[in-house]
């Protein structure tokens, strides 16, 4: 098999989510670090425009948003699991809450005036401004909450994980990590990058101590690699077969546009090769990347069949 090709940078929440879960399972993977605000050429070549971090390449497969990327590395390394059956259902509910309203809290509370300079070490103030114009553009509707709104939901959220954790349990769904942790850990990892927003985490003693227990998974075995050999290998590969449950209005072969629905709606465009109740993949051929399969999952993705000119 191909190697695992992880897409991301440092200071990405959903990077360090996958991480760790690279941690956990003791993976060994090969690290291409990517602009954090557009221009990426070399992203868009792999992914055909989706513009989110991380994804993840195998050979000429590209995995597109972490509920996916999860799944495909736990079906790769079964052991530990990441998803044991005592905690199933109950742990992807716990997980999507975390992606979503415990991480839109957290990111703006933490990127606070107060924590910004912190999160973007090293950035110029013009840095910061295209940093802020970026996520802007990728987000124009979103209404963030304010530091004080941020600040009195993170309490709450912060409260109910520290219950979670109330009877002695290791990790907050019981005796085994599960992916729940991993997105929740996301969050409480980005607030402790800007220590003087960190503070808030103090009130919450068995927090601290669970984020250091899923912490302590560490990263796996990483070695760097460059974006443009990472071109190389989706060039050199073929993509992996798959299989295909057709759907009203979706066969095998139609000209797709598959979109993010929640940011970042950045339209992918290729020809639908795969299909599930869980997973979406698109056949796109691109001048530096050749044929490659785009893979996303069907939450929080809508697919739309192009009609022939
Ligand atoms: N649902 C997506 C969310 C990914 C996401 O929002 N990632 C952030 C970084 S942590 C992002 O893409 N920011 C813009 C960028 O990196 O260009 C997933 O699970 O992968």
């Amino acid at each position: 098999m191909s190697e695992l090709i992880l897409h991301h940078y440092a200071g990405s929440p959903f990077s360090e989510k996958v991480r760790l879960i690279l941690g956990l399972k003791g993976m060994a993977w090969r690290s291409v670090i990517v602009p954090n605000i557009m221009p990426k050429p070399d992203v868009i070549a792999l992914t055909g425009g989706y513009r989110r971090t991380p994804f993840m390449q195998i050979g000429a497969d590209i995995y597109c948003d972490t509920a996916l990327m999860c799944r495909v590395i736990d079906a790769l390394k079964p052991e530990p699991p990441l998803y044991p059956t005592a905690t199933a259902g109950l742990a992807d509910i716990v997980a999507q809450w975390a992606d979503t309203t415990l991480f839109w809290t957290a990111v703006p509370f933490t990127l606070q005036p107060a924590g910004a300079p912190h999160v973007l070490k090293n950035a110029t103030p013009e840095m910061l401004k295209a940093f802020g114009a970026d996520r802007a553009a990728m987000n124009p509707h979103m209404r963030r909450a304010t530091v004080t709104d941020g600040a009195a939901a993170l309490t709450t959220y912060l409260s109910r994980l520290e219950h979670l954790l109330g009877d002695g349990q290791p990790f907050l769904l019981g005796a085994l990590p599960c992916i729940a942790d991993f997105s929740a850990a996301q969050s409480v990892w980005f607030i402790h990058l800007a220590p003087p927003v960190a503070a808030v985490l103090e009130a919450y003693p068995k927090v601290e101590a669970w984020y250091r227990r899923v912490n302590g998974f560490g990263q796996g075995a990483l070695t760097k690699m460059k974006s443009a050999e990472a071109l190389e290998v989706a060039s050199s590969s073929t993509p992996a077969a798959l299989s295909f449950s057709a759907e009203p209005g979706l066969a095998l072969g139609d000209e797709v546009t598959v979109t993010p629905t929640d940011y970042a709606h950045d339209a992918v465009g290729g020809k639908l090769v795969g299909l599930s109740t869980r997973e979406v993949v698109i056949a796109r051929t691109d001048e530096r990347a050749a044929t490659v399969h785009v893979h996303f999952p069907r939450i929080a993705f809508q697919i739309k069949k192009l009609q022939p000119a």
